[in-house]
């Protein structure tokens, strides 16, 4: 594969496991975010937001190469909502080596971080994003609508190039961290109850849990059960159609296999357009515990 942008070697000799700790360390401090859910989830949204705008079809656009979510345009996207805040924490982690890293690659670190430190896959990476200028901006509104049934969550998987339904499915599977927040997205509610812990519970909610369609405060749909966890109907698209709940029932039953899937499809969401020359490594990161650090 040689269409796409061509991957940088200008920051080869950076020590990526450095800005990997000092990411990670970030994590760690500010564990008090969102009620003590840490800043691990918002983290990874934002290296899927800085990725999910890709379009197979154009190719080189729209994904996480040129960086363009540092840009007020891009954060100001309505499905970008909440993730100033998450830009702005790394915003010192940037300046500490601005000369030898781009906010691309920045950002897809980033989520492999939160990925890793919260307890899930390691997650191979490889450098070379190049800051881009406002011009490489794609337009807004690319992100995809959580109202989407099966037949809309397939299709736009396959324009950020996901033909694997199996794909699909473990990548949406990183909604068992975090939550959603009403005045971010107009919905409101975590997925379960380890919101910090890359686990396979989203797939066992997604099964095990009673469901209730409601209207919340904003006036959207959303699924809602007794312990206060939801689900949105994006997500449940995912118990409602046959090949997908296949899917589901193997990760509930079997959280390795979601795992290994989430890891080379998360891989190539943050690789999307970029062409990587065979001499660049693929990096895998120590997590801070396995430094004991
Ligand atoms: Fe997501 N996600 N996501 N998501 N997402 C939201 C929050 C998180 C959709 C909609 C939403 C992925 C796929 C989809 C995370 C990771 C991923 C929210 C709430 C909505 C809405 C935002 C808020 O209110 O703060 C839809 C629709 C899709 C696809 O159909 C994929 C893929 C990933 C990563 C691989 C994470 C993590 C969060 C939690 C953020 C937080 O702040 O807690």
């Amino acid at each position: 594969e040689t269409t796409g942008f061509k991957a940088s070697q200008q920051f080869k000799s950076t020590n990526y496991q450095n800005v990997y700790n000092d990411i990670a360390q970030l994590i760690r401090d500010n564990e008090e975010h969102d009620d003590y859910i840490g800043c691990g989830p918002v983290l990874l949204r934002l290296a899927w937001h800085a990725s999910g705008q890709f379009d197979v079809s154009q190719n080189v656009r729209g994904g996480a190469y040129n960086g363009t979510l540092r840009f007020d345009k891009e954060l100001n996207d309505p499905s970008n909502a909440g993730l100033g805040y998450a830009y702005n924490l790394l915003k010192p982690i940037y300046k500490k080596y601005s000369d030898q890293l781009s906010h691309g690659d920045l950002f897809t670190l980033a989520g492999v971080v939160a990925v890793q430190e919260m307890g899930g896959p390691k997650i191979p990476w490889r450098y070379g994003r190049v800051d881009g200028d406002i011009e490489t901006m794609p337009e807004n509104g690319r992100l995809p609508d959580a109202n989407g049934d099966a037949g809309y969550v397939r299709k736009f998987f396959k324009r950020l190039d996901f033909l694997k339904d199996e794909e699909t499915v473990a990548l949406i599977g990183a909604h068992c961290v975090g939550k959603t927040h009403l005045k971010n997205s107009g919905f409101e509610g975590p997925w379960g109850a380890a919101t910090n812990m890359f686990t396979n519970e989203f797939f066992r909610n997604l099964l095990n849990e009673k469901w209730n369609l409601e209207t919340n405060d904003a006036g959207n749909k959303q699924y809602n059960n007794d312990k206060g966890y939801m689900m949105l109907p994006s997500d449940m698209a995912l118990v409602q159609d046959g090949s997908f709940k296949k899917i589901v029932q193997k990760f509930a039953e079997d959280e390795q296999a979601f795992f290994t899937v989430f890891s080379s499809a998360f891989s190539k969401l943050i690789e999307n357009g970029i062409y990587f020359e065979k001499s660049t490594p693929i990096l895998y990161f120590k997590t801070l515990d396995e430094q004991d650090l």
